[in-house]
């Protein structure tokens, strides 16, 4: 911290997409920021806004004691990081990656003398900087606190999930999971709507209309998963396989392709196999399993 001010010197590390937007945000907001990416001309708007650019990582790193890495990957990371004395040093990785990656990172770090904390943003470059954007952090709590004032700027929802520092690259893959697992299934009603000549914007209002419908379908049956309660369905995983063979019945009259359904309905024959029938849809878990 600069005495007698509240303004930070932090270091990002990586002007992609993502890392230059968090590096704007701090410049705006009056933090000391440099800044060091391997393609030096994607510095040059942020050093107009206020921001130091050097090519030496080894210049950039000890320039502050709070580091932000976003880059493509761990890998890269490890690249950049090579010879990089971190000793004292806050270093904040919200490069996307595996607990795996997260775990590995963390140990690299914490053996240099730095203290780690991982991060995973679930959200879009223009997303930053707003107050219902969230970012997962696990790790060195004594990191997340020193840091949270200055990572409050970058994201208003900050997630701490506990010190494995895997936890927030497992957090983000579920939630990834969940999200662009509702996508597909949303891009085959798509083919639906479009091959009925309806119209797909009002699908997508209806769907965000009923997301709370949704949200709720899904913390009941994370709890019936958590309880292992899988009997007594008030809608029976058979019942639920029945609109998967109706969704192939229309792709074969619509004339449409149908790979959702197809991946669906053998996981639910699977589970019909199994004898899970007349059970909870929780009991799908049974199959993944
Ligand atoms: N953009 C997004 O929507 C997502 C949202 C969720 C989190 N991600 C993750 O953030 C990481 C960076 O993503 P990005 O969008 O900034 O990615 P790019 O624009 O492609 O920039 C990549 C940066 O990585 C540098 N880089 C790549 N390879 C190397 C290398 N071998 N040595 C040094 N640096 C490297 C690249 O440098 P340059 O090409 O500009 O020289 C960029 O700085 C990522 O993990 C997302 O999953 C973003």
């Amino acid at each position: 911290k600069l005495p007698g001010t509240t303004r930070e010197k932090v270091s990002v590390i990586g002007l992609g997409a993502m890392g230059s937007v968090l590096a704007h945000l701090l410049v705006k907001e009056k933090q000391e920021v440099t800044v060091w990416n391997r393609t030096a001309a994607k510095a040059e708007q942020l050093v107009k806004e206020g921001a130091k650019y050097t090519g030496d990582i080894h210049a950039a790193v000890s320039a502050s004691s709070l580091v932000i890495i976003c880059v493509l990957d761990y890998a890269v990371t490890n690249e950049i990081f090579g010879e990089v004395d971190v000793q004292g040093k806050t270093i904040i990785q919200l490069s996307t990656g595996t607990p795996q990656d997260a775990r590995e990172m963390a140990a690299m770090m914490k053996s240099r003398g730095a203290l780690y904390l991982d991060g995973a943003i679930l959200a879009t470059p223009s997303q930053m900087g707003q107050p219902s954007t969230p970012i997962f952090f696990s790790g060195s709590q004594t990191a997340f606190e020193r840091s949270e004032a200055v990572l409050k700027i970058l994201a208003g929802m900050l997630l701490y999930v506990g010190e494995a520092p895997g936890a927030a690259a497992a957090w983000d893959l579920a939630a990834l999971s969940s999200m662009f697992g509702m996508m597909f299934g949303f891009f085959h009603g798509v083919r639906i709507i479009e091959s009925e000549g309806l119209d797909v914007a009002a699908l997508g209002n209806m769907i965000a209309d009923i997301s709370p419908v949704l949200g709720q379908m899904v913390k009941s049956t994370a709890d019936d998963i958590q309880q292992a309660h899988y009997t007594s369905p008030q809608s029976s995983l058979e019942i639920c396989a029945l609109s998967f063979e109706l969704m192939m019945r229309q792709a074969a009259e619509g004339n449409i392709k149908a790979p959702f359904p197809v991946f669906a309905l053998g996981l639910f024959n699977k589970a019909r196999a199994a004898g899970y029938g007349d059970e909870r849809l929780a009991a799908m878990m049974k199959v993944l399993r």
